[in-house]
């Protein structure tokens, strides 16, 4: 039996999807149905262990996983409230499930900034990031340690602001609540740990980052196709965003005009098609990349 891979992921919840997502764009096959904890790649030597997203950071730091997928803010909390240094660190960001870990209060109430909360309650679920903020901020606060319904506490009169996380605002607004303080910025990353893998499961990961790299890399590329006079080459190739070596050639019957086409690593704007038009490029395509490897 060969020696297979294991990757953390959560089961259900708002990473979930995305998670799935990414590993089918890089080729793994599989189907997540029914209870079952572990899911198997029919195609590469991977299994998936589907478990919630809170004990993903300790499964890759004890061995029950090699690597894992995570929002940054649960492998922080864990990392800082974990009895023993827990060996666990981002190898690469992904970019998906974006929020930050805010502070924020009622817009009427006693705390209106980052200055009002010494010697005040605040509720939270990430106790934590709540209390190396106080710390390094110079604050003292009491926390209570809330596992849901973070925002109904400054109503119900449990604390004067909350520590949670925050997508759209919108849970926020509807509580009559405001941020004031952002105390972390997190976003989905691959998390690993520093042991040493087997020869083959180190060449599996090895394809496996390859791979993720190259979605994660044509997700905002773009390949761009355009008709353009000879004498604004130029000027056209360096408004394209993030191509370095555009291929440039001749037009049949029209000595005037060229073809370029060139990769763009960037994203490509409305505004810069608008500006190459104005340096008289013409029939001009933006066309997406399905995969890329360099
Ligand atoms: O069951 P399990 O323990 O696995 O999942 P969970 O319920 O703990 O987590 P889940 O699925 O809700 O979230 C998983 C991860 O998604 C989080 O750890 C974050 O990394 C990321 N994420 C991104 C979010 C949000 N956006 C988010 N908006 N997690 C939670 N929220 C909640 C927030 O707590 C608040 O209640 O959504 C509400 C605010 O959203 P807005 O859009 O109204 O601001
Ligand atoms: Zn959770």
């Amino acid at each position: 039996m060969s020696d297979r891979l294991r990757i953390a992921l959560q089961k259900k919840g708002r990473l979930a999807e995305d998670s799935f997502a990414l590993l089918k764009k890089c080729g793994l096959r599989f189907s997540i149905r029914g209870g079952g904890l572990l899911a198997r790649v029919k195609n590469m030597p991977i299994d998936l262990l589907l478990v919630r997203d809170d004990d993903i950071p300790s499964f890759v730091a004890n061995n029950a996983a090699d690597i894992g997928i995570v929002g940054e803010n649960v492998l922080v909390e864990e990392q800082l409230t974990a009895k023993s240094t827990l060996d666990a660190n981002i190898s690469m960001r992904l970019g998906f499930s974006r929020c930050k870990l805010c502070l924020a209060a009622s817009e009427t109430g006693p705390v209106q900034s980052a200055k009002d909360l010494q010697g005040t309650t605040i509720a939270t679920t990430y106790p934590g990031v709540t209390a190396r903020y106080l710390k390094e901020s110079g604050i003292t606060a009491k926390l209570v340690e809330m596992k849901g319904a973070v925002e109904l506490a400054p109503s119900i009169g449990i604390a004067e602001s909350i520590c949670d996380l925050v997508s759209s605002g919108a849970t926020l607004e509807a509580n009559g609540l405001a941020a004031f303080e952002t105390i972390l910025d997190s976003e989905a990353v691959l998390i690993g740990s520093g042991r040493e893998l087997s020869p083959e499961r180190a060449d599996t990961l090895d394809k496996l980052l390859n791979r993720i790299a190259g979605v994660l890399k044509s997700a905002d590329s773009k390949y761009i196709m355009l008709n353009a006079p000879k004498d604004a080459v130029g000027k056209i190739t360096s408004l394209l965003p993030g191509s370095d070596a555009p291929t440039i050639m001749p037009l049949a019957g029209q000595d005037d005009l060229v073809a370029i086409q060139a990769v763009c690593t960037e994203t490509v704007f409305w505004e810069t098609l608008e500006g190459l038009k104005a340096l008289g490029a013409r029939a001009i395509l933006v066309l997406p990349i399905e995969k890329m490897m360099s």
